[in-house]
């Protein structure tokens, strides 16, 4: 294709970004775009799948039929909401085992957040409550997205994700009711979850190398800093209404700027962890890759299956 052509093309392309368009799979679409949104989907994928370990430590914990019942739910919705982002990312031309092997290698990231040890039950209430919290502030900006099969997905996942972090915050609730213990072990949970919430939403925007250009593609509707600001000032009144201590003690409600001035961000963990070195980075990988090469049979099996019933099909046509 010429130049001209291509630049002509990219000038549609930016009017139809202008004019919130959405753009699908069979579009025109610069390859930036195209790869960048390779990039975060299928990084978001991951963040699902990887993030049903720590949960899914607890199922056979959990204290009472109806908690186990709920969290079993809400794990498998996370598979789900892994399932339509790799589908939504495969229509832009990857295939699901590139992505896979990605992850495998470390070439792509998923969530901090999930490199953190689930140590007691309350640990679960935190993780619905403030992550599932964080994820939701994260995706309705997303339901905005410019390319059409990211967005319609967020549309429901952000559905699925609003039970869930009811159901967190309802644990957190019932253990603030309880005994001195149960209150001491949701303070604690909320201790250790607060700040690796706070930077799930990313690197301070004047360090975020990619917020400037997905800004301007709207595949981010909002920039990290944005979001954060949004979770701290939803989230600081939830937990005073549970009589928790959020575990910062230069939060102070800015009267002028009508949110919450909160303390620093340690952003030398954050990036330890993101490299590889949290407390769970290698646990999470381990599982992963063993859970991939234990269901290799499976997904022969179901490629023989379709393959058979292809065949089937061609030959009744015939
Ligand atoms: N962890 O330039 P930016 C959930 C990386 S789903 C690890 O600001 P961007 C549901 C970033 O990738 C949670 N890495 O990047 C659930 C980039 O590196 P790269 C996941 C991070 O993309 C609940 C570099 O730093 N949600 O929780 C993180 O513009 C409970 C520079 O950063 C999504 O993925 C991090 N926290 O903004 C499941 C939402 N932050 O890729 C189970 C979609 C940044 O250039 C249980 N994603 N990095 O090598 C997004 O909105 C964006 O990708 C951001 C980052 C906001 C995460």
């Amino acid at each position: 294709m010429s130049e001209e052509k291509i630049k002509d093309l990219e000038k549609q392309f930016e009017k139809r970004i202008e004019r919130d368009e959405k753009i699908e799979p069979k579009d025109w679409m610069p390859e930036k775009y195209r790869q960048t949104h390779i990039r975060q989907m299928s990084q978001h994928a991951h963040s699902e799948i990887v993030g049903m370990l720590p949960e899914g430590n607890w199922i056979t914990r959990a204290p009472s039929l109806r908690r186990k019942v709920a969290l079993l739910a809400k794990v498998q919705d996370e598979a789900g909401h892994g399932l339509y982002l790799y589908s939504a990312t495969e229509t832009l031309g990857i295939s699901r085992d590139e992505m896979i092997d990605q992850l495998h290698t470390g070439k792509a990231k998923y969530s901090s957040i999930f490199n953190y040890p689930t140590i007691t039950w309350a640990d679960i209430g935190a993780i619905g409550w403030l992550v599932d919290g964080a994820a939701i502030i994260n995706q309705v900006a997303l339901c905005g997205a410019s390319f059409g099969p990211y967005a319609r997905a967020m549309v429901r996942i952000c559905k699925e994700e609003s039970f869930h972090q009811r159901q967190g915050y309802e644990i957190m609730l019932t253990l603030s009711k309880g005994t001195p213990e149960q209150i001491a072990m949701a303070q604690d949970a909320l201790n250790r979850w607060w700040w690796p919430s706070l930077m799930m939403f990313g690197p301070r925007d004047d360090e975020s190398p990619n917020t400037a250009q997905s800004m301007k593609w709207k595949l981010k509707r909002k920039s990290n800093d944005e979001l954060r600001q949004q979770f701290v000032d939803q989230t600081v009144p939830q937990a005073e209404l549970i009589g928790l201590t959020v575990p910062d003690p230069e939060l102070k409600w800015n009267d002028e700027k009508e949110h919450y001035d909160f303390g620093p961000i340690d952003w030398e963990e954050f990036w330890q962890v993101v490299k590889g070195h949290g407390p769970c980075n290698k646990e999470r990988m381990t599982a992963r890759k063993s859970a991939w090469k234990e269901g290799e049979w499976v997904r022969d099996a179901a490629m023989a299956y379709a393959e058979k019933q292809k065949t089937k099909n061609l030959n009744k046509a015939s």
